[in-house]
């Protein structure tokens, strides 16, 4: 049986953080064995936001680093930056005129990114999600792994490929979030929301921090903010990340320390921090072979922005085809 196409994006914001590699992209590696895989640095999404034009080329170079350095394989997959081909637009217009307003009117993705920047509210940032269901849809992916935070984003989706099928004919097959245990990882600082850049450096762990820094971050976290015997959020984020990346036996044992009330959380953090330090060590050593090799990080983007561009450009004719715009 053919493999089916697998697509997932992520932004060049040039850091990749561990609620990225947990909710993400360690199933991005994980799948390569199973599925045809395109990775893409969304770059016209992330401009809907704010960034600097100047170190923009930078980030993008950065951010496909940090994939070959987590373990994403160009012989396997394909990377390629999403502005290269321009069928994405494309479709994403075509996309629009059969996406209806209210149901972009209902992305909380939108309203949240919305109402923390309000002098920057775009026509862009409200199009996001036409834009994604249009990276998906270009290659016919059928799996797609995303944080929890993207899920209504993947509804909408399937939900314009169904007006798409109505409409024009069967076309595109339904499309599967796929989510990882750590879909939801929390800030450090802030465990009501989710780990995010845009936070600020205390609230996230960069897979590029130093042990040190990670330390600091790890031993400073918010654990319980109130006396409810329930288990903080802080604490739960804390036992989640141990979870993912510790031995079950030490999990365990720290999770009836809890459980009896004699958790100390400093030691809990301090394993954390170390568990953390182990796992990121590889990934740091492969990051600084790719930085020195620039020449073949290059040679691996034009190479993956040549092969996405051929399956684009194949599939938008049989697109347009039956929108009876050829
Ligand atoms: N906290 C998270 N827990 C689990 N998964 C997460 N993802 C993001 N944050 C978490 C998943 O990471 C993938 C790449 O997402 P992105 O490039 O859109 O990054 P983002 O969500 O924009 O990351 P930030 O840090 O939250 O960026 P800012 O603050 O700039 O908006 C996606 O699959 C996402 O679900």
């Amino acid at each position: 049986m053919a493999k089916k196409i697998l697509l997932s994006g992520i932004q060049p914001s040039g850091k990749i953080h561990l609620g990225n590699y947990l909710g993400t992209l360690k199933n991005w590696v994980d799948m390569q064995s199973k599925h045809s895989c395109l990775y893409s640095v969304v770059d016209l999404h992330a401009i809907t936001g704010n960034y600097d034009p100047k170190k923009y080329q930078e980030d993008i170079f950065n951010t496909v680093v940090n994939l070959l350095a987590i373990g994403i394989n160009p012989k396997k997959s394909i990377i390629f930056v999403q502005s290269s081909v321009k069928e994405h637009t494309e479709l994403c217009w075509l996309f629009n005129s059969i996406t209806p307003i209210a149901e972009l009117e209902r992305m909380t993705q939108f309203k949240d990114k919305a109402s923390k920047n309000k002098q920057n509210i775009n026509v862009g940032l409200f199009n996001y999600p036409v834009l994604q269901a249009a990276d998906i849809l270009l290659y016919r992916a059928e799996v797609v792994p995303v944080g929890e935070d993207q899920l209504q984003h993947l509804e909408l989706t399937n939900t314009i490929l169904r007006k798409f099928n109505n409409k024009f004919g069967n076309t595109f097959n339904e499309i599967k979030p796929i989510l990882s245990k750590g879909a939801r990882i929390m800030s450090l600082a802030d465990p009501a929301s989710k780990m995010s850049k845009s936070l600020g450096s205390k609230h996230y762990i960069a897979l590029s921090d130093s042990p040190e820094e990670i330390k600091k971050k790890i031993m400073s976290a918010v654990t319980d903010t109130s006396e409810s015997k329930e288990m903080s959020a802080g604490v739960k984020n804390l036992f989640t990340l141990l979870e993912l990346l510790a031995d079950k036996k030490i999990y365990n044992k720290y999770l009836n320390e809890y459980n009896n009330k004699s958790l100390k959380y400093s030691e809990l953090k301090s394993e954390l921090a170390d568990v953390i330090i182990n796992l990121l060590k590889p990934i740091q050593e492969k990051r600084e072979y790719w930085l020195q090799n620039r020449k073949k990080v290059n040679k691996i983007i034009l190479n993956g922005n040549k092969k996405a561009r051929l399956i684009a450009q194949k599939n938008i004719i049989d697109i347009k085809q039956k929108m009876g715009l050829l």
